[in-house]
């Protein structure tokens, strides 16, 4: 198994989470976002993943993009431990605290979303950390409100086991805080973030941790 991604990319590091906790071995393949106008634009990368994005997974022939698809298809493949509850309301409100994060705010603070407000809008530095900041708190300050009011509050987002929502909580925080936003309205997320990335599985997964780290 093959994983195209790069150490300080969110949407990879949710899958890298997700492979560690699962004890599912793979080849670390790096794409580097800028180097040379970013790796994920080459046309070999391309012919992998046409949105030219990164991760991707390749397993036994398959090409699979898209993080959120690749982490459902391991928890398909490798059920134990499970990433998602057993209720379908409970995984409905899993998903619902996952796609919060990887469809609102993670979007919108993309890599060539801000390149796009920089080298064609002109904007400058200052406007685009001020962009990713806005729309990073409040899409955390929701995210928080859907956690507390959880009907299984406990140590992760939802009870206490790390599922899905979890393995998109903690590279957002990432993020979050190198855009330098305010979580003092998120308390219940930075503490589950600390509980998150006191787990080895998580901690290796971590940016700094990755052999292409800078
Ligand atoms: N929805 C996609 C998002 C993937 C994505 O946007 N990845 C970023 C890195 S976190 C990327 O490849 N950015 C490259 C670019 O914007 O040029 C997923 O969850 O896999």
């Amino acid at each position: 198994m093959k994983l195209y991604n790069f150490f300080r990319s969110s949407a990879s590091y949710r899958v890298r989470i997700a492979l560690n906790l699962k004890g599912v071995q793979y080849e670390y393949v790096p794409i580097h976002l800028r180097r040379g106008g970013g790796e994920q634009y080459t046309p070999a990368y391309k012919a992998l993943n046409p949105q030219g994005i990164i991760p991707t997974l390749e397993d036994g022939g398959r090409v699979l993009t898209q993080s959120l698809t690749i982490i459902e298809y391991l928890e398909e493949r490798y059920p134990a431990p499970p990433l998602l509850p057993r209720d379908p309301a409970d995984r409905a409100t899993v998903r619902s605290m996952a796609l919060a994060v990887a469809c609102e705010i993670h979007p919108v603070q993309n890599l060539r979303v801000l390149n796009y407000l920089k080298d064609v809008l002109h904007h400058t530095e200052e406007e685009l950390n001020a962009w990713s900041r806005h729309w990073i708190t409040q899409g955390l300050t929701a995210l928080e409100q859907m956690v507390r009011a959880a009907p299984n509050r406990g140590a992760f987002c939802f009870g206490n086991m790390p599922s899905l929502a979890d393995l998109c909580l903690v590279p957002q925080l990432v993020n979050a805080r190198r855009f330098g936003c305010d979580l003092s309205a998120c308390p219940a997320l930075v503490q589950i973030d600390a509980t998150c990335c006191a787990l080895p599985a998580f901690a290796q997964a971590a940016p700094e941790n990755q052999p292409d780290a800078e």
